[in-house]
C-alpha cells in the first residue's frame, strides 16, 4: 500500500466480502472505518474528458474520505511543503483529504466514479480556491 507523505492524508481499508462471481461488498462504519459523524455525501460521474481537473482547492476545516467505487483517477494532495500523486482505482481504500490540503483530481477513466463523505454541510467560506492564498494560510500553520 502506498505511503502518505503529506500532512492532513492517510488511507483508510474498509471491510470486503468478495463474493466471486457473484460480485463484492464493501462496507464502511461510522467510528469504526470513518472517524467521524458523516453529515454529507456527494458523488462525481461521467467525467467524459480525459484532461477535466477537479478539486483545485483546499478545505480550511472540513474533513473528507474520498473513494474511487469505479475506474480510475490520478489524485494529486499539496500540504503546502510536500507533494504526492496517487492513482485511485480500488474502491476499498478511502484517502482522507483534511484540512489545509490542496488536492486536484485528474486523468478521469470514462466510467470513473467517486464518492466522498463529509463531516459538514456544504460552505462555500470553507473553500480556498486561490492557490497563492492557499500557500502563505498553510505557511501561518508550519
Ligand atoms: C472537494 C472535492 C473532492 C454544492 O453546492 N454543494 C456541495 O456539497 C458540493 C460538493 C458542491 N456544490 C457546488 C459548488 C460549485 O458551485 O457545486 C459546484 C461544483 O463544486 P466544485 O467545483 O467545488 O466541485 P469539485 O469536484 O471541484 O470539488 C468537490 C467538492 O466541492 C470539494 O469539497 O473536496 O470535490
Amino acid at each position: 500500500m502506498i505511503k502518505i507523505k503529506v500532512k492532513n492524508s492517510g488511507i483508510i481499508e474498509l471491510q470486503l466480502f468478495d463474493d466471486f462471481p457473484d460480485g463484492q461488498l464493501v462496507i464502511a462504519e461510522v467510528k469504526k472505518h470513518i472517524p467521524f459523524e458523516i453529515r454529507r455525501l456527494y458523488f462525481i460521474t461521467n467525467v467524459f474528458r480525459n484532461r477535466s481537473l477537479r478539486g483545485k482547492h483546499a478545505h480550511k476545516k472540513l474533513e473528507q474520505y474520498m473513494f474511487c467505487l469505479n475506474g480510475s483517477c490520478i489524485i494529486k494532495l499539496d500540504d503546502g511543503t510536500k507533494k504526492q500523486k496517487m492513482i485511485m482505482r480500488d474502491p476499498r481504500f478511502g484517502i482522507r483529504l483534511g484540512p489545509m490540503l490542496w488536492h486536484t483530481m485528474m486523468r478521469f477513466s470514462k466510467d470513473c466514479v467517486l464518492l466522498v463523505v463529509a463531516n459538514d454541510h456544504y460552505d462555500e467560506s470553507d473553500y480556498i480556491r486561490d492557490y497563492k492564498e492557499f500557500l502563505k494560510l498553510a505557511k501561518k500553520k508550519i
